[in-house]
């Protein structure tokens, strides 16, 4: 028997369509303690959407063993005071579960530590990225449009959103020319 597939992505909108979708926002009252410029994050309407997450409902409850999860990122570009916006980051609940991310549109970087040890790697239209087992985990948006990431993980993974200062140890700021910069957190 033949069958359509009842999820599609759409590669000019970048979005997931069809049966299931659930959509999740994050907005700036959601993000209390994440950037470091603190007068900068205040005067934002706490309503603005940071970012969205849409993934299919495929009918698993979260912890169950052996399924997997889909859905995409779409990280809005800006910057407060001078550090890019950002998701929050977590480890997942059950921490030797891994992760991939994909990039579908715009350009950022994925932050990814693990015992203290950071990692950034380039997010671009097309570029792969495997994250380990108990490593937190976190998208930045250093370009001017929506980043738009694709991801897969486990039903069995869960999320754990630990203070950000214990996560990740280091942050990335635009510099003067307007490019990406780290700092450690001080
Ligand atoms: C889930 C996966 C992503 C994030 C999303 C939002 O394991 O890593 O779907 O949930 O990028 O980030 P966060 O840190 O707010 O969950
Ligand atoms: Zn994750």
């Amino acid at each position: 028997m033949f069958k359509q597939s009842n999820v599609k992505y759409n590669g000019k909108t970048f979005n997931l369509e069809g049966s299931g979708i659930q959509k999740k926002e994050t907005r700036a009252k959601d993000l209390a303690g994440y950037f470091s410029d603190l007068s900068a994050y205040q005067m934002l309407d706490p309503e603005t959407v940071m970012y969205q997450v849409e993934y299919q409902d495929n009918g698993l409850a979260e912890g169950t063993p052996g399924g997997l999860y889909f859905g995409i990122t779409h990280l809005y570009p800006g910057v407060i005071g001078e550090e890019y916006y950002l998701t929050k980051g977590h480890f997942h609940a059950k921490r030797d579960t891994g992760e991939y991310y994909f990039g579908l549109h715009g350009q950022g970087l994925l932050m990814m530590t693990e015992n203290g040890e950071t990692v950034l790697e380039e997010v671009v239209p097309g570029s792969v990225h495997y994250i380990p087992g108990n490593t937190a985990h976190r998208l930045i948006n250093t370009g001017a449009e929506m980043l738009s990431v694709s991801a897969c993980w486990q039903t069995e993974s869960g999320h754990d959103y630990a203070p950000p200062e214990e996560m990740f140890p280091q942050r990335v700021f635009r510099d003067k020319a307007g490019k990406p910069i780290i700092e450690n957190n001080s």
